[in-house]
């Protein structure tokens, strides 16, 4: 048990009151967000004909949406700016900072009571590329973006070719232009683990993007591989630390560039994951089939090393810890939960379809659930629409969304079906007609005691707060 466990334990026990720590990751745009706006309106105002917990009642206790931020510095998570935009009929924007949604709730189903305080982190998923970060030297972390980009998560060229164009590098600027080269590679590659993650979402809450490697390149030019100017930092690869290297004139220099990013950035996150419980992994699986096997991939990995970063210290499986001691520094956590959750389901008609979409997630991610060595009866795969934007009318196969932003007329449309496997890559193409899900505008009650329709939003409450009939 790590010492912050043990604090937490003897909190509960003096104050009587659980504390749940849950942290959702996924990719950008994976539905986060939304997520948690509509979670949180429906814990605020428990309604059981809409979110039915078998059997229990949830109401907030008095005095604890406090906003700002809170006691560690962290940020709140803006709950009632997100609330007002979905009920303006648009989208939250992107996020561009962490946040904690803290809410203190009571519980009750017959003579029981719990009192608990829910905690849940919302991440640009940008920052999880970052990870690996924790608790590694500087030393130890070039290694593992050796292990990474050479052949762990699939080989890249571009990183073999920034390899060489290191150990030959005369200047500093030379190698950060090589490096930047990769990224924008990488980038163009659809690969989501570009890392400092600062480059593609700065701190002062700037993201960057492009069309092409170059047109990305040419964003981030001028945008400092570390905190700043000053204190840039890029991996050196093994030919660096040979005695007489020349390139091993920046190692003193980078270890201080990259402590210092570390400790401003990362640490701060994987602080308090460690004091995570539950875990839930979004993928936005029809965003996948709509954009094609190179997005697919990059997700995969992507997933694959967020999720790995939970598993279990005292694993009994000896492949989860042969693969930790090979490539991660793993979160001390005290998590006793995980689930995959493939969200906006409502853009498909019909149980058939979602239990499909489903069955895709756990193709992605089903053997990286069962390897993190949690209780079987713990680990899952969901399918949810945190808000329910469409009509369904199953008789003409059809669903009934407002797909324009500007009016308020509903469209009825045929929606297309989620496939039974993921596609063969090769018949699988970038916008394949087959796999036209429309993009559907939210629909929240400006009534806030009216928290919004959605799907199966109740099974991921039943396991964030532990609600199983028993
Ligand atoms: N139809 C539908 N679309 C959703 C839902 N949740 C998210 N979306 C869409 O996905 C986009 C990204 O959602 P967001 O929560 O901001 O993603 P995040 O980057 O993971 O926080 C939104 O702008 C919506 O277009 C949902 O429950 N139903
Ligand atoms: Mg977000």
């Amino acid at each position: 048990m790590s010492n912050k466990s043990i604090y937490r334990s003897i909190w509960e026990t003096i104050s009587g009151e659980e504390r749940i720590r849950v942290a959702v990751l996924g990719s950008k745009g994976s539905g986060k967000t939304v997520f948690l706006t509509s979670l949180a309106n429906h814990l605020l105002n428990h309604d059981p004909a809409r979110c039915p917990l078998n059997g229990w009642t949830v109401t907030p206790v008095e005095g604890d949406l406090a906003a700002g931020s809170d006691a560690d510095g962290i940020p709140l998570y803006p709950y009632a700016d997100a609330r007002k935009s979905l009920a303006d009929g648009v989208w939250p924007h992107k996020t561009k900072d962490w946040s904690v949604l803290r809410l203190a709730l009571r519980l009750r189903n017959g003579k029981r009571r719990r009192d608990v305080l829910l905690e849940v982190l919302d991440l640009p998923g940008e920052r999880v590329a970052d990870f690996p970060m924790l608790g590694r030297s500087y030393r130890e972390w070039c290694e593992w973006m050796g292990h990474a980009f050479g052949g762990v998560f699939g080989s890249s060229d571009p990183y073999k070719a920034y390899c060489r164009a290191a150990a030959s590098a005369k200047e500093l600027p030379e190698l950060f232009a090589a490096y930047r080269r990769f990224l924008a590679e990488e980038y163009a590659a659809c690969s989501l683990s570009l890392t400092p993650s600062t480059v593609k979402l700065g701190r002062d809450a700037v993201s960057r993007a492009g069309g092409s490697a170059d047109e990305f390149l040419a964003n981030i030019a001028d945008v400092p591989l570390g905190l700043d100017a000053e204190r840039q930092f890029v991996p050196l690869p093994p030919a660096c630390f040979e005695p007489d290297a020349p390139c091993r004139e920046w190692l003193k220099r980078f270890e201080r560039s990259y402590g210092a990013y570390r400790r401003a950035v990362v640490d701060p996150i994987t602080d308090w994951l460690e004091d995570v419980n539950q875990l839930f992994y979004f993928v936005d699986v029809l965003g996948l089939l709509q954009r094609g096997p190179d997005v697919y991939n990059a997700e995969k990995a992507f997933g694959a090393q967020a999720l790995r970063m939970f598993a279990r210290a005292d694993s009994a499986n000896s492949l989860v810890r042969g693969l930790q001691r090979l490539l991660d520094t793993f979160i001390r956590t005290r998590i006793d939960g995980a689930h995959v959750v493939a969200t906006k389901a409502d853009r498909v008609l019909s149980e058939e379809n979602r239990t499909r979409l489903k069955n895709l997630a756990r193709r992605m991610f089903g053997a990286t659930l069962l390897n993190l060595g949690l209780d079987a009866r713990h680990v899952g795969v969901l399918s949810c629409a945190a808000v329910r934007t469409t009509d369904e009318y199953l008789r003409e196969k059809a669903l009934g969304a407002r797909l324009d932003g500007h009016s308020e007329a509903l469209t009825t449309y045929r929606a297309a079906d989620v496939p039974e496997d993921w596609p063969d890559g090769n018949a699988w193409g970038i916008g394949d007609a087959r796999f036209d899900f429309q993009s559907t505008f939210p629909r929240f009650d400006r009534r806030e005691d009216r928290p919004p329709p959605h799907l199966g939003l109740q099974d991921i409450l039943v396991r964030m707060l532990s609600l199983q009939e028993t």
